[in-house]
């Protein structure tokens, strides 16, 4: 557990932190990713703290469905819903997440792999 003052997306949220915003409503945010890992890289997050899918609640129902209909407006603003992409969120130790606020990584803009690895 982080405290919300030092969560760096909760920051984002919040405005303290600057971030390359594309898409902004009244219960998410969608940003470039500061290490992108391809042409395309945006980060979706709820502005609600959640720390992770696992984390996710039954009351979260709409807001989840926010975040992917958000990640498809994304991918056709940004021009890769023809060409197609991935959304990948990282849970946990294993999962390789590394920031404990919830998150969708839209990647896009060339031929992604797979398996992830
Ligand atoms: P994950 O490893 O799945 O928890 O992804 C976290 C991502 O967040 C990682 O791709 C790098 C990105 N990131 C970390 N700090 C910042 C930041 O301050 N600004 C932005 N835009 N992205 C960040």
């Amino acid at each position: 557990m982080i405290a919300l003052e030092d969560c760096i997306f909760c920051k984002v949220v919040r405005g303290e932190l600057p971030s390359d915003k594309v898409l902004e409503t009244d219960n998410l945010v969608a940003f470039r990713d500061i290490r992108p890992q391809a042409p395309v890289h945006v980060l979706l997050i709820p502005k609600k703290h959640i720390a992770s899918i696992q984390d996710v609640t039954p009351e979260d129902k709409e807001l989840m469905g926010d975040l992917i209909l958000a990640a498809q407006k994304v991918a056709n603003d940004l021009d890769i819903s023809s060409s197609g992409y991935r959304i990948v969120s990282n849970v946990g130790h294993h999962g390789q997440q590394t920031v404990p606020h919830l998150h969708y990584h839209l990647l896009g803009g060339r031929q992604l792999q797979w398996p992830p690895g």
